[in-house]
């Protein structure tokens, strides 16, 4: 990646941060730690890696992206928004009865959504189904799965990469979002997962880690991972939940939580968002 994509795509996420806080700020709902969290992991993924075309959103062969934790959904649809799935003035919407913007994404209401999700633990399984029929289909399109590292305490995760590891879905990425907080504490808290590495690779996958805040180092993550053929591979992104806003940084309070206006203030100001 060149230096001058690098800092373009660094720009991108910075105003995708900033909107992000002004719209969970005027709709005083929402999940900003999460999103904030897998800002450059969803953003190098649509505006860098993935085959798509906004404009032909069932186009045949293209790369899928699941968001398995569902709650980051406004961060999505700020990248779907840009990227012209739909129009920007649909974000104000958000989380309102009859918009297409729900909490959580619907397949059935959103352009460029491809499953449902907001329970957690359903999308690893369903991303290597998806895997399973486009290697029927002899299509080269990769699917991508975004988890959170809360939810790999799910079952049915660990079912999936079983199943994974079986079927050596190795055209299924799956992209760990681990920033060591879920929804009401610390994974030490709640549930140790201990080496998660390990874990991964017990179960039979290609186990790559990397800064998900560095565009550059993620974008070459998943180069790696689509050289594996025999397995399948996993990303174990290092992040901070809350990414960017000192004060939401590494709490888990700011999993769901609404922006009052002070708190506006200063994670715009610290955004560089009222400009200079
Ligand atoms: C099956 C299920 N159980 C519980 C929840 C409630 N819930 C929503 S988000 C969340 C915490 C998720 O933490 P993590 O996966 O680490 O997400 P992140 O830190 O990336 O926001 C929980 C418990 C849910 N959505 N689905
Ligand atoms: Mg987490």
């Amino acid at each position: 990646m060149t230096e001058d994509r690098k800092s373009e795509l660094n720009q991108i996420c910075l105003k995708l941060r900033i909107d992000l806080v002004d719209l969970l700020h005027s709709i005083q709902t929402g999940h900003p730690g999460g999103s904030l969290s897998c800002t450059e992991i969803l953003a190098a993924l649509y505006f860098e890696i993935m085959n798509i075309d906004p404009k032909n959103p069932q186009m045949e062969g293209r790369d899928r992206l699941i968001l398995s934790k569902g709650h980051a959904a406004p961060m999505l649809y700020l990248i779907l928004a840009e990227s012209g799935y739909f129009p920007k003035e649909d974000l104000k919407t958000l989380r309102q009865t009859g918009s297409h913007l729900q909490g959580h994404p619907c397949v059935h209401k959103t352009a460029g959504i491809e499953l449902s999700t907001g329970p957690l633990g359903l999308g690893l399984g369903a991303g290597i189904g998806m895997a399973l029929g486009e290697r029927l289909k002899k299509s080269d399109a990769f699917i991508y799965v975004v988890m959170g590292d809360g939810e790999i305490e799910e079952g049915a995760v660990w079912e999936a990469a079983m199943a994974g590891s079986k079927f050596k879905t190795s055209n299924c990425i799956a992209i760990l979002d681990n920033n060591g907080v879920q929804l009401d504490g610390t994974l030490e808290e709640i549930m140790p997962l201990g080496d998660i590495g390990a874990k991964w690779s017990a179960f039979g996958w290609n186990v790559i880690k990397c800064n998900g805040h560095d565009v550059e180092a993620f974008a070459e993550a998943v180069d790696e991972a689509k050289k594996e053929k025999d397995k399948p591979s996993i990303i174990i992104c290092s992040t901070v939940k809350g990414k960017g806003v000192s004060f939401m940084e590494g709490k888990n309070i700011w999993h769901g939580k609404a922006i009052g206006r002070q708190e506006y203030i200063q994670a715009k100001t610290e955004l560089g968002g009222f400009g200079s």
